[in-house]
């Protein structure tokens, strides 16, 4: 039978874990998964996996004697649901029992023993630790650390889905079986597989240690992970391959999504710094769409039901911010409904570094938007040793500015909105550079954070194209800017700021009667 890595629980004996209960009953439950008792049932749900695919008993404590004698009885549950066991570290238990293979880190090598068909999994948390493990002639790599783990605190390094994607990428060509862990729980499992996934290769499953062995209801848990690795998460990005005459194709339609996003009126729940949320809540009102500013993490799960977005603006942060972001871009990413991540001077302080990597780790963000050194420090905080962006100059050409936009998304598999006086947007495979906009925008704050609140609007009202959508958001934005910057009565930064919110109404006005003359020409 070839080898389902889809998933694969990882078994942990120390009292915290198991709490009391007998390790053999906690993982013959996650064998089981969904599955109800009995022989004919049983049959059928080896076919439709409902329960985890692999058992690898891990015990790092024990002596041999017990290892034997629990392995064994492990082995006796596993063969009952056709599941092979494997052993971590110790080829001499796993040749005891008759195990169907081991897990290696990458230094206790000593295969000899085992029969020549016996699965042999080996831990790699870079590069070059998986090509020595292909090399060595593993049939799957445990890939990780994922995230950070209370389980195992020991771990190389922390790689991310980042760093995970970088390693597949360079593998695709081996045929070789591949399994994040640590840190996987229900809560980010379809994310790790999402946005591990190179473009040549992607994950074959997540290996979990407490999020089921610790679980109070064990094969529950199975079955929610069975569920959950089977389907994308609700965010994904639906794919778009680049057309010849893109940008002109696009801004075609543009008009018409504004139109939409004034039928779909949508609400922003703004996570913001408060130097501008005045301006922003205006803006947002301005082109027919709700502002509600909430810093309070435990109130999206209230604000998520509606059809809306989610800002996370971290420009006045504070101790509080970033546990309170995390639980509404959660309530967010579950339900489905956009979030966007403006990095607000992202590389200022080593608190604001550290930030940018814990939300990039912690969630989806749909959108990122920052000028040219917020969106290196989001494309440099993963940890994963860097191309091209931050060894080159500290301003980069258009070019550069395009690649890196193109990059990141491409690597976040979402959207990337590099703004400056002229706007890159990217979805990872289409680029579009923006001209449009007017020198007062640089020289009133908020405006530059406006855009992502509007762009959470956008991405609401139009969800199958979010490259689509963002560009839609900033046309009417910076048309807007350019018509009040053009009234004779505007001096001035000051009598700007009340002529652009007049010509984003105005522009919304026209827009809801279906009026699209404010487009002709002008992007
Ligand atoms: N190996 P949990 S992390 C056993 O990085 C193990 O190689 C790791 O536990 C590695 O699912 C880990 O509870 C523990 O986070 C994973
Ligand atoms: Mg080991």
């Amino acid at each position: 039978m070839p080898l389902d890595l889809s998933l694969y629980l990882v078994t942990d004996s120390t009292p915290a874990i198991l709490k009391g209960r007998d390790l053999c009953w906690v993982v013959e439950e996650a064998l089981k998964g969904g599955k109800t008792a009995g022989i004919d049932i049983l049959a059928l749900c080896l076919l439709i996996s409902v329960g985890v695919t692999v058992v690898q008993y891990r015990d790092k404590t024990n002596d041999t004697g017990v290892l034997v004698e629990t392995a064994r009885k492990l082995h006796q549950i596993t063969q009952k649901y056709n599941v092979p066991l494997l052993i971590n570290d110790r080829v001499d238990v796993a040749v005891a029992v008759g195990a169907e293979g081991v897990h290696l880190g990458q230094d206790d090598m000593s295969l000899k023993l085992l029969p020549a068909n016996a699965i042999v999994g080996i831990s790699a948390s870079c590069l070059e630790e998986a090509k020595k493990a292909i090399a060595d002639g593993a049939d799957y790599l445990g890939v990780g650390t994922m995230f950070a783990t209370p389980t195992k605190t020991n771990t190389k390094s922390v790689i991310g889905t980042a760093g995970t994607q970088a390693i597949l990428d360079a593998i695709s060509d081996a045929s070789v079986g591949t399994v994040s862990i640590g840190g996987i729980n229900h809560g980010n499992a379809q994310r790790v597989i999402y946005q591990s996934q190179s473009p040549k290769k992607g994950l074959d499953g997540v290996a979990i240690v407490s999020a089921i062995m610790a679980a109070d209801d064990p094969k529950a848990s199975a079955e929610k992970f069975i569920q959950l690795i089977k389907t994308p998460p609700p965010f994904a990005l639906t794919p778009k391959t680049a057309r010849a005459n893109e940008a002109d194709a696009l801004v075609q339609e543009v008009p018409h999504i504004v139109r939409k996003m004034v039928e779909v009126h949508p609400l922003v729940h703004n996570m913001i710094n408060f130097v501008v949320a005045n301006f922003v809540a205006n803006v947002t009102l301005s082109i027919g769409a709700s502002p509600i500013m909430s810093p309070y993490g435990d109130e999206a799960t209230d604000l998520c039901q509606f059809d809306g977005a989610l800002l996370i603006n971290m420009g006045t942060l504070t101790s509080e911010s970033v546990s309170n972001y995390l639980k509404a871009i959660k309530a967010y990413n579950e339900r489905g409904n956009p979030v966007v991540y403006d990095p607000v001077g992202a590389g200022a302080t080593h608190i604001r570094r550290t930030a940018v990597t814990q939300l990039m780790s912690g969630g989806y963000f749909d959108l990122i938007k920052g000028n040219e050194g917020e969106i290196r420090q989001a494309w440099g905080s993963s940890g994963v040793r860097q191309r091209g962006v931050d060894s080159g100059p500290s301003t980069l050409d258009k070019q550069q500015k395009a690649a890196l936009a193109r990059d990141l998304a491409r690597r976040e598999r979402n959207v990337v909105l590099l703004t400056g006086a002229t706007d890159y947007v990217s979805d990872g495979e289409r680029v579009i550079a923006v001209d449009n906009g007017h020198p007062y925008l640089g020289q009133v704050t908020g405006t530059g954070c406006a855009i992502g609140t509007i762009s959470g609007c956008f991405l609401t009202a139009h969800r199958s194209d979010k490259l689509l959508a963002v560009l839609s958001g900033i046309l009417m934005y910076e048309i807007a800017a350019e018509n009040a910057a053009a009234k004779e009565y505007v001096r001035g930064p000051g009598s700007f700021v009340p002529a652009f919110l007049d010509e984003l109404y105005v522009i919304r006005t026209a827009a809801g009667k279906g009026d699209d003359s404010w487009f002709a020409g002008r992007a």
